[in-house]
Order: structure tokens, then sequence, then C-alpha cells
């Protein structure tokens, strides 16, 4: 029998790469979307006679119950939220109610509509904030240095609380940065590859950016879904760290993407004191191993492959935006 999934947040990165996913392994595949006054798709569009969308927000307790109950499925990846850490700094209390109590309506709607639903909740190693050790695994204890990280430690362990006094099948992966060609431009890994592109071809000279220094254990959002599936695929449900166990600082990111198409970084980027955070994550890196032992999940892409990846779809979507041409899926 196909099998029916949701995905609130489908029309981001992750969101999309994990469609895709479900797509290929046969499922019947569900969006949870916001009303928009413009449909921003762009990530979806490829695939939009292969989805069905349902309207809802995380705000609207009733609206996400409709959604279960119009769907039923027996899988559920919670992925929306206020992801931008900046943001939350901007927006505590929106952030608080997407990305903190939107979790416990997920699970109270598939408290009340159906306990079997298998739940995937997108936490994030900025739970771990000023961590206490490195590699940080599942043990590690958090120490969020931002209204994100906090509302995110929330969401964590309303997943675990769920899962313990209801028996509810619901994991909570801990994934460190994952990027892609997909990922919105305002993080700093697109940021870097959209200027480089932009500086290559000619239409702009300068790119400012933070702290060079903060170090993250860069994936691919490609193989990080991948981990998301896996998780809800066990017999027992459980919580897992997502890594590549590598790290690297900004600025190395900047050479890498830099050296990709022979520009010597140093002419182009300075350093803009506003873009410092209020509260800094200086270095996370991630332990996998339960991941590896007990999903079989490893990464696929490297750093340099995923900086490559980055830079050269920009350079295909910039060049074609100056060719007013319309870019090939
Ligand atoms: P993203 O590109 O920012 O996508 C966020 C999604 O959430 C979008 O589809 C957005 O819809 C939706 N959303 C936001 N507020 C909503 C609301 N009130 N109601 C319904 N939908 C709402 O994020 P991502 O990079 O794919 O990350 C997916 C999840 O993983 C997020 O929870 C993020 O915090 C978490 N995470 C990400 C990373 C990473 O490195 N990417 C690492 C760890 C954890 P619109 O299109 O309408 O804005
Ligand atoms: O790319 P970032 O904005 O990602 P950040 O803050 O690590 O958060 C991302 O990863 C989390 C997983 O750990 C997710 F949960 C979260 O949703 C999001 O996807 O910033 C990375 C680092 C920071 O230390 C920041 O200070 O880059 C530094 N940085 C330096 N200059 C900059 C900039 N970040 C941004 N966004 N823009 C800059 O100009």
């Amino acid at each position: 029998m196909t099998r029916k999934a949701l995905i609130t947040g489908i029309t981001g990165q992750d969101g999309a790469y994990l469609a895709e996913l479900l797509l290929d392994r046969g499922y019947e595949v569900h969006g949870m979307v916001r009303r928009s006054s413009t449909e921003r798709f762009e990530r979806i569009n490829h695939l939009r006679d292969r989805l069905t969308l349902h309207q809802a927000d995380l705000l609207d307790q009733l609206s996400i119950v409709k959604v279960l109950q119009d769907v039923r499925p027996e899988e559920v990846y919670n992925l929306a939220a206020q992801s931008f850490v900046p943001t939350s700094w901007l927006q505590p209390l929106l952030t608080g109610e997407f990305t903190a109590l939107g979790v416990t309506r997920m699970l109270e709607a598939v408290r009340l509509v159906d306990r079997k639903i298998r739940f995937y909740q997108a936490s994030s190693s900025e739970m771990f904030g000023a961590a206490r050790e490195e590699p940080q695994n599942e043990q590690t204890p958090f120490y969020p240095r931002s209204p994100y990280g906090v509302a995110k430690v929330y969401g964590h362990w309303i997943t675990v609380n769920y899962r313990e006094s209801y028996d509810i099948f619901a994991c909570s992966g801990i994934l460190f940065n994952h990027e892609s060609p997909r990922r919105g431009k305002e993080f700093v890994s697109r940021k870097i590859t959209d200027a480089v592109a932009r500086i290559k071809l000619g239409v702009q000279e300068k790119l400012l950016l933070g702290n060079l220094d903060a170090a993250r254990d860069w994936g691919f959002a490609g193989d990080y879904v991948r981990a998301m599936w896996l998780m809800l695929q066990r017999d027992a449900p459980s919580d897992y760290v997502v890594a590549t166990g590598r790290k690297h600082t900004v600025r190395e990111l900047v050479e890498e993407a830099f050296a990709q198409v022979d520009l010597d970084w140093h002419d182009h980027i300075e350093v803009d004191p506003r873009l410092i955070r209020p509260a800094e994550v200086n270095k996370l890196r991630g332990d996998a191993g339960r991941a590896r032992a007990e999903l079989g999940w490893q990464p696929e892409v490297t750093f340099p492959e995923l900086v490559k990846m980055m830079v050269e779809a920009d350079l295909r979507r910039v060049q074609c935006e100056l060719n007013q041409q319309e870019l090939p899926p």
C-alpha cells in the first residue's frame, strides 16, 4: 500500500530535498504551506504536479489538526520553523511561537488524530551553543546562545516528552548546518557563493560579512534528509546527531569559494561589525557515530564538493539572470 507522508516547511531547503526523496521511494507526499499574498514555491515548482499542498500555519492549532485529519499520514516531518538565527533576536516572541510552541501544536495534533503517526522533529546543533565538549553527541548538554537555539531546545524536549508520555514514535534529529544550492541567501554559505558568482560575473564588487572566525560542521542537505527518513524507519524512536565530524571557519569557506573562480578573497571581503551577533556560537562539530551505527547513515558530499556545487549553481543562475533567460530545472 502507498505510504503517506506530510512535510511541514515543504517550501524550505530541506522540505524540497525530502519531498524528492519520499517521492522517489514511492510515497504519496503532502505538504503544509502557510498562506501568502504571493506564492513562493520556487524550490518545489518542479514537483508541483506530484505533491498535494494544504494550507495551515504553525500558529493555528485547528488548521494543523484539520490537515492531519484530511491526510491521515503514516509519517510527519516537522521542518517548519523561523530558522534564521539573527531574526530570532529581532523577533524572539514570534520565533518562540513558531519554533518552540509550533512543535507542541504539531504533537498535540498527532496525539488527537492518530498516535500511531511517526513524527520527526527538526532539532538543531544550535542547541549545543557554547558547547561543553567537542565533538558534540546526543549526550552533550545544551547551552543555546540565541532565542532560536532556546526555542529549539524546547522543541527537542517536548518531542522527547510526548514520546515518553504518550508512547508516540517521535524522533528528534539534531542536525548540524547543512547547505545546498537551495539554501536561503541570508545564510552565510549561500551569501558567499551567490556573491562569488556575482563578483566573478562583474555585477558585484564587495561582500560584507560578520565573524570570519566562527566554525561550523557543514554538510550537504541532500545527505541530511536521508537521515531524517532513516530515523522514522527504525523499530524504536530515538534521537540522533547528524553531522560530518569536520569543522571549517567562515574564513575557510570564503577561501574555498573564491578559489573556485580564481579570485583573491582579500580583494572583496569586508567585515561589517553590524553583522556580529549579540551572542555567538563560536564553533560546532558533531559526532554522528550513533547515526552511523544504528541508521547506517553517512554523508556522501565533502566540504570542497559542497562549496563547488553551490558556486557552480550560483554562476549558472546569475548568468541566466543576466541573459534574462529562464533557469533550466
Ligand atoms: P528554511 O529553508 O528556512 O524553511 C523553513 C520552512 O518553514 C519554510 O517552508 C517556511 O515557509 C516554513 N514556515 C515558517 N514559519 C511557518 C509557519 N508559521 N507555518 C508554516 N510554515 C512555516 O529551513 P531549512 O533550512 O529547510 O530547515 C528546515 C528545518 O530544520 C527548520 O526547522 C530549521 O530550523 C531546522 N534546521 C536546519 C538546519 C540547516 O542547517 N538547514 C540545521 C538544523 C536544523 P515559507 O516558505 O512560507 O517561509
Ligand atoms: O549560516 P548561518 O547564518 O547559520 P547558523 O547561525 O549556524 O544557523 C544555521 O544552522 C543551524 C544549525 O546549527 C540551524 F539550526 C539554523 O536554522 C541555521 O540553518 O551562520 C553561520 C556562522 C555564524 O557563526 C555567523 O556569525 O556564520 C557567521 N557569519 C559570519 N558572517 C555570518 C555572516 N552568518 C550570516 N548569516 N551572515 C553573515 O554575513
